[in-house]
């Protein structure tokens, strides 16, 4: 029997850093000389993993020229031909499945459970699934054409999916890339560019610059013909006024502060459970986390024994570890903003069950409680392993609570009747909502949000149409103009 990646496999990684203690970009098909930059570490040692370049402005030039010069004849291929190099992509990133998910581990401080069993079975199927789009384009959207050129800038929850989510749809619509990581994890972008080179992709096809927010503006300013971005709302609105009369399609996808609705007619133990996919799956540093727990007062106490339960034995320890639920935050800065908010919560009122701060980058999971509408923690977008937890008395209030927050990203709720969930969640404003299951994510559902949770989408076809031009309107002839 075959026994998944853990801190046994983390050699062959070992051996891959002590082969490449400096990175350059990939630009062009190419890595470029190793220039200043920073280091990025192990969020769960603090140990140096390599050193990583700082992408200038004149870095980010040279990439989006490669992207631009090799864009035609991206273009030009067939569709089937586009397909067999996203498959090629697809079935390489399989064969790398353990050292990946050692690799994303290392970088993120994510459980190894979660890098092996959700992350990168997702990248892989996020392939497969364009792959399909590619073959598919040409009959499916006759009259769209490419954009050109993409720039795409992305976070550090979930480094190679964020990527595939952005990469594989480019690709299968017929663009070129450039794609910035985030400077916390860019290393499995990094191992995906040698992905690239590995499976012959044309260069300059996909372009990786790595660097922090400098380099993410600069990319913003290039002349590319769209920009896509996952991260803070903050910085989405900041590119969003950057790139405001370029003519430069945008799609974001920002932050939020998701409903988790507990009906009384609820299965309280599935419930339960859909809490700890909810808040405490990667250390809750997940956009669309059910933060916001919410459960009908009559259920709220049996609710709350059993969530407190099910809190003890949830198991914080070292990401690499097999049995670790719960491994490092991914940045001591992330950390402090953590610390903060819920430092402000309990301030403003609030009761913490768990949550404790332990050594290094680890906070224990937990939530916080007796908190008002009014606390600042039930507003802010916390982005680690802590919930709140409140009450309604009736469904009109569980939909008003739920609707109450600037964001729009996503929902659950939990109820036996379909009838009931289905009209909660018709009257939730989030771009998804789940029933009765959290944060499931398939290649063909597509996922985005509303408000200021950003717009687009990200997957099926819906999400190729974010990476295509509509086609052109036609004329009205003399006559129609009447
Ligand atoms: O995000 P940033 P940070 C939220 C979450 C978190 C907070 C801060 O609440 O606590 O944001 O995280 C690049 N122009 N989310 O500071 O700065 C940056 O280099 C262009 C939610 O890490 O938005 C990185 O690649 N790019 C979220 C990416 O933007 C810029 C995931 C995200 O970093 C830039 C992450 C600029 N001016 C954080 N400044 C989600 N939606 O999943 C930074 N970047």
């Amino acid at each position: 029997m075959e026994y998944g990646p853990s801190v046994e496999d983390s050699g062959a990684v070992r051996e891959w850093l002590a082969g490449h203690p400096r990175w350059g970009h990939f630009i062009g098909g190419k890595f470029t000389k190793p220039g200043k930059g920073f280091d990025t570490i192990d969020p769960a040692t603090g140990e140096v993993l390599a050193h990583i370049s700082q992408g200038t402005v004149g870095d980010v030039t040279a990439a989006v020229r490669a992207a631009r010069r090799a864009q035609p004849g991206w273009a030009k291929l067939s569709g089937h031909e586009r397909a067999r190099f996203i498959y090629a992509i697809a079935r390489t990133i399989q064969k790398r499945e353990r050292f990946l998910s050692v690799l994303e581990t290392m970088d993120n401080g994510k459980p190894i459970r979660e890098s092996r069993d959700i992350d990168i079975p997702l990248v892989v199927r996020h392939f497969y699934h364009h792959a399909g789009w590619a073959e598919l384009r040409d009959s499916e959207f006759p009259d769209h054409a490419p954009l050109g050129v993409c720039g795409q800038i992305i976070p550090w929850n979930f480094p190679l999916l964020m990527l595939a989510w952005k990469i594989a749809p480019a690709l299968a619509a017929g663009n070129t890339v450039v794609l910035k990581p985030a400077e916390y994890t860019p290393l499995t972008a990094l191992a995906f560019a040698e992905i690239c080179a590995a499976v012959g992709l044309p260069a300059g096809v996909v372009n990786i610059v790595t660097g922090d927010g400098e380099t993410g503006a600069a990319l913003v300013d290039a002349k590319v013909d769209k920009i896509a971005f996952t991260g803070s709302t903050e910085v989405g609105r900041a590119i969003r006024a950057a790139t405001a009369g370029s003519g430069k399609r945008l799609t974001l996808e920002l932050g939020g502060k998701s409903p988790f609705v507990v009906m009384p007619d609820a299965d309280l133990d599935a419930a339960v459970e859909g809490v700890v996919d909810s808040i405490w799956f990667n250390q809750g540093q997940v956009c669309c986390a059910g933060s916001r727990i919410l459960v009908a007062e009559q259920v709220a106490d049996a609710f709350e024994t059993r969530l407190r339960h099910r809190l003890s034995h949830l198991r914080m320890g070292p990401p690499l570890d097999k049995s670790t639920d719960i491994g490092a935050i991914v940045h001591p800065v992330q950390k402090a903003r953590i610390e903060a908010i819920v430092a402000e919560g309990i301030a403003a009122g609030a009761e913490l069950v768990g949550g404790e701060t332990g050594d290094g980058c680890f906070i224990a999971p937990g939530y916080l409680k007796n908190i008002t509408p009014a606390n600042p923690a039930m507003a802010q977008e916390i982005f680690g392993p802590i919930a709140t937890l409140s009450s309604f008395r009736n469904a009109d209030e569980a939909v008003e609570l739920a609707n109450n927050t600037r964001y729009g990203l996503a929902a659950s709720v939990w109820s036996e009747s379909a009838a009931v969930a289905t009209d909660i969640a018709a009257q939730i404003r989030a771009g998804v909502v789940w029933v009765n299951c959290a944060n499931l994510f398939d290649a063909a559902a597509p996922f985005g949000g509303m408000r200021e949770s950003g717009f687009g989408r990200e997957g099926g076809r819906v999400g190729m149409l974010d990476y295509l031009a509509p086609p052109p309107v036609k004329p009205a002839k003399a006559a129609d103009a009447g």
